[in-house]
């Protein structure tokens, strides 16, 4: 499907129905978002076509009329592909496609294409590729059902099925790679969790995680405050992995800052659920950094889809930080602060902006941090390091037989010292 229509289709239009359950406001901010994704794929957008109906025509998404002047265009135009902002059914999608004689595309099939295109470690391909394919599987079969008995081929959705045996055999083959390239990432996984749990950030080291919506600038904060290079874009989707480097300069205790993928309307489940394990591994800080842009006329339906995303996938939890971000194109500080109390406004294009945030998130981190007593045998010398870099040494005695150290650092962290380097006699 995808080689299909990026060898051929650049000039698309935008095309939803709207429900009376939907105001124009959030139809218009909806079918923005999808141009914006569609420029991200790098397609021509030449138009928009919209209806308003109480339901979706449940065998072609429009209605009978508005697909015959959905044709007309279609030719008029030159459109090669007509783009959903909803989630259709493949049999939907393929009369929808028969008829006005352009690929069909859906909001899910969209997005899912760029996260095809812009994964690029081998992890978020895995999760890519399952949630393709948990997408593809019904369009197959839908494919084969059209096609019936001979072998057709089926532009938009690209199951090239014929018969119900070959349907039945690219079923299987599916679901074998989709176990396959879930045997890999698990292993991957768990290969991260020993390194992870090796570098010793699982036990205790100060975490935070920015997340939020696509585009809210959560890398240019990353970069900002770790001074690393993490990609910055103005395209949808930009970060698909989850990177981690340490607050830049560095702050006590140390913190971890990790950048992880952005949040969509209707983020397909299948992605939600494959990118999990690229977010647990963010979702494990103690605290998230929601990055929201407050230029954005619709940052608080943003700011709702973030919080729905966090809670699917079980962070309701972890502490939040509030970050309303490119003030300096929008927005209004002070309502801000009245509605979200406690949340900080800033732009990421300022100095004195990134301080506070800065301070903010070690604020929040030396809040919580613990003293203790350790004993340190001249013996064991090697282990300083260990002591010194994961925790703030206030003051150190000697004795005979080795150092006493006190110490000021996080809880869990002070808590495995204090285990391992027990005091004589305590
Ligand atoms: N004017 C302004 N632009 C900003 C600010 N912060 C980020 N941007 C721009 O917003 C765009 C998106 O920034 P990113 O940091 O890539 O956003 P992201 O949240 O990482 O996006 P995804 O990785 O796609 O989820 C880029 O063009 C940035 O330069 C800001 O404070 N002010
Ligand atoms: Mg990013």
């Amino acid at each position: 499907m995808i080689q299909e229509t990026e060898q051929k289709a650049s000039r698309a239009i935008v095309a939803a129905v709207q429900l009376s359950s939907v105001s124009d406001a959030e139809f218009e901010a909806s079918l923005t978002e999808l141009r914006q994704l569609a420029k991200t794929l790098g397609f021509e957008v030449v138009g928009r076509f919209t209806q308003k109906r109480a339901g979706f025509h449940s065998a072609a998404y429009f209605g009978t009329g508005k697909r015959e002047e959905l044709k007309l265009m279609c030719e008029q135009e030159a459109v090669d592909l007509v783009l959903i902002d909803h989630e259709i059914s493949p049999s939907q999608a393929f009369n929808l496609e028969k008829e006005v004689g352009a690929g069909v595309m859906d909001r899910t099939m969209v997005i899912l294409e760029i996260f095809h295109r812009h994964a690029k470690s081998r992890f978020a391909r895995a999760q890519v590729e399952i949630a393709r394919l948990g997408y593809m599987a019904p369009r197959l079969r839908e494919a084969a059902k059209q096609a019936g008995p001979k072998d057709r081929a089926r532009s938009g959705t690209g199951g090239r099925s014929g018969g119900e045996s070959q349907g039945e055999l690219d079923r299987r083959k599916i679901r074998d790679r989709i176990a396959e390239l879930q045997e890999n990432l698990d292993a991957m996984g768990r290969d991260r969790a020993t390194q992870r749990a090796r570098r010793g950030e699982r036990e205790g080291l100060a975490r935070v995680a920015l997340v939020g919506y696509t585009n809210a600038g959560k890398s240019t904060l990353m970069r900002a405050l770790t001074g690393s290079e993490a990609l910055v874009a103005d395209k949808l989707f930009a970060t698909l992995d989850t990177t981690v480097r340490a607050l830049h300069p560095e702050s006590v205790p140390r913190v971890l800052v990790s950048d992880t993928v952005g949040f969509i309307k209707n983020l397909p489940h299948g992605l939600v659920a494959s990118f999990k394990s690229t977010l647990d591994e963010a979702l494990e800080a103690s605290l998230l950094a929601h990055v929201v842009d407050a230029s954005d006329p619709g940052y608080e339906r943003q700011l709702q889809v973030t919080h729905e995303v966090l809670d699917e996938i079980g962070a309701q939890a972890v502490p939040r930080l509030l970050v309303f971000n490119k003030i300096d194109r929008g927005g209004d500080e002070t309502a801000l602060h009245a509605k979200y109390p406690g949340c900080i406004v800033m732009s990421a294009r300022r100095e004195g902006d990134i301080a506070r945030l800065r301070e903010a998130i070690s604020g929040f981190f030396q809040k919580r941090l613990v003293e203790a007593e350790l004993f340190l045998p001249w013996s064991a010398q090697k282990e300083r390091g260990q002591i010194f870099d994961s925790c703030t040494v206030l003051e150190e005695r000697s004795a005979d037989t080795g150092a006493f150290l006190r110490v000021r650092g996080e809880p869990e962290v002070v808590k495995r010292l204090s285990e391992q380097f027990r005091a004589p006699g305590l």
